[in-house]
């Protein structure tokens, strides 16, 4: 339970998304982006660009459950503590999904979207550092009660549970040692203060 002082801004920084698709648009190309802007300056980024982070992709819908992982260069300005808004677009067969979602940059440098694409449209499951993930039930502390919830998952693939599990909090499609050895290494930890390995 070490806490790491360091700013999150000196370590590379990566976009772990994951996203769940119908079956009729496995296979396609699809274009990926997410702009990423402090909260506290929304308006500026409207018409100063350079406030923008920004991150695009193309890829290939493989699967029902499609992970996406952009490897960033560092993250100037993203600074734990602060909120940011983060403008996610997909776009599939020149149809372009939006959406637009708050989260606060804690102590870690992994972002993770969860990422529902229906006839509904685009819609965010979760959104915010791999830290925040490891608090599922939303307490903001890392509990026993946290731990209790990733045992009862445990051995669970998104397969043979029909749906992202919250208790994946790697989303890596499995809940395993992985996931509890995040959670071991941080109960009594706060969202703030959790300490995530850099591999
Ligand atoms: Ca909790
Ligand atoms: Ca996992």
């Amino acid at each position: 339970m070490t806490l790491t002082p360091s700013p999150v801004a000196d370590q590379d920084q990566i976009i772990r998304t994951i996203l769940t698709v119908p079956d009729d648009l496995i296979g396609k190309v699809a274009s990926f982006s997410i702009e990423i802007c402090p909260k506290d300056i929304l308006d500026d980024c409207k018409t100063n660009r350079t406030q923008i982070i920004f991150r695009t992709a193309d890829f290939t819908i493989t699967e029902k459950y499609t992970s996406l992982e952009l490897q960033t260069e560092k993250f100037k300005s993203l600074v734990k503590g602060k909120n940011y808004v983060a403008t996610i677009s997909i776009t599939i067969d020149a149809i372009k999904h939006e959406v637009i979602r708050e989260f606060a940059m804690s102590n870690s440098p992994i972002i993770q979207l969860d990422l529902d694409l229906s006839s509904d449209g685009l819609q965010i499951a979760r959104i915010g550092t791999l830290a925040s993930f490891l608090d599922i039930d939303g307490s903001g502390n890392i509990t026993t009660l946290d731990f209790a919830r990733v045992i009862r998952q445990y051995g669970k693939t998104w397969e043979l549970a029909g749906g992202i599990l919250a208790e994946d909090v790697n989303l890596d499609g499995r809940v395993n040692a992985v996931d509890i050895s995040l959670i071991i290494h941080n109960i009594g930890n706060s969202v703030s203060t959790v300490s995530v390995p850099q591999n």
